[in-house]
């Protein structure tokens, strides 16, 4: 695999697809694990108010703060780390782990960034990793629009309406997704039976831990750590 090909790919894209990156086995072993941790019907850990302005229906869960685990693998992975640190530079640091599972009938994520832009220049980088198929059979596709991470923040309008030159992706068991903080994108309606990804997050060096604190949506800024809407947006 060319990493300079790829990272050039990454900065001119906002995001990189990689298909087949992670080991099939090791992606059966993870995906066992998040469905039986999240079997027992799960509650949201989200505020009312949050899940019913953001349009966004997700359950966290951070399993390296659970013990060691075969989640372990892909944050010491020898190919991912040299990928990361062609993109972001020698002194990127790992921030958290966080698997977001969506139950069936949800709205997924609306559109949204995951840092706010106006702050500083600086980001943070998703590295995710999809355990199996996604596809229009399951729902869930993340949605992307190209070259977004060099236009600023995402402008106010309706959370989920389509924008112009948006791409949809389908990652299939063992795609590596990455995607830059500031680049506009959202999750589809889960019409199969539950959807997750796991998610890798990293940044580069001198870059705050609270960068991901302040998301940005079309019709707010949310702040996660107060739980609360920091400005309403309107168009
Ligand atoms: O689960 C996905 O495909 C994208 C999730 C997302 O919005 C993120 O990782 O910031
Ligand atoms: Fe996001």
């Amino acid at each position: 695999m060319d990493h300079k090909q790829l990272a050039s790919q990454f900065w001119e894209e906002g995001y990189l697809a990689v298909d087949n990156f992670f080991d099939a086995g090791l992606m059966d072993e993870l995906d066992q694990l998040i469905v039986e941790y999240f079997g027992k019907d799960p509650d949201f850990c989200h505020t009312e108010e949050f899940l019913n302005k953001s349009k966004t229906e997700v359950i966290p869960w951070f399993p390296q703060n659970d013990g060691p685990s075969a989640f372990d693998e892909i944050a010491e992975l020898d190919s991912l780390a040299e990928l990361t640190r062609e993109i972001l530079g020698a002194d990127w640091k790992a921030l958290y782990c966080m698997v977001m599972y969506s139950k069936q009938g949800t709205v997924g994520q609306a559109w949204h960034q995951d840092c706010s832009r106006d702050v500083s220049d600086k980001f943070n980088m998703n590295r995710l990793v999809y355990t199996h198929d996604i596809d229009a059979a399951t729902g869930g596709q993340t949605v992307v629009v190209p070259g977004t991470h060099r236009r600023g923040e995402l402008p106010p309008g309706d959370p989920w309406a389509d924008i112009e030159g948006q791409v949809m992706l389908e990652p299939r068991r063992g795609t590596l997704l990455l995607l830059h903080g500031h680049t506009w994108h959202r999750v589809l309606p889960v019409t199969g039976n539950f959807r997750f990804s796991t998610n890798y997050r990293s940044m580069p060096s001198g870059t705050p831990e609270d960068i991901t604190d302040i998301c940005l949506y079309r019709n707010m800024r949310y702040c996660f750590s107060t739980e609360s809407v920091v400005e309403e947006r309107t168009a």
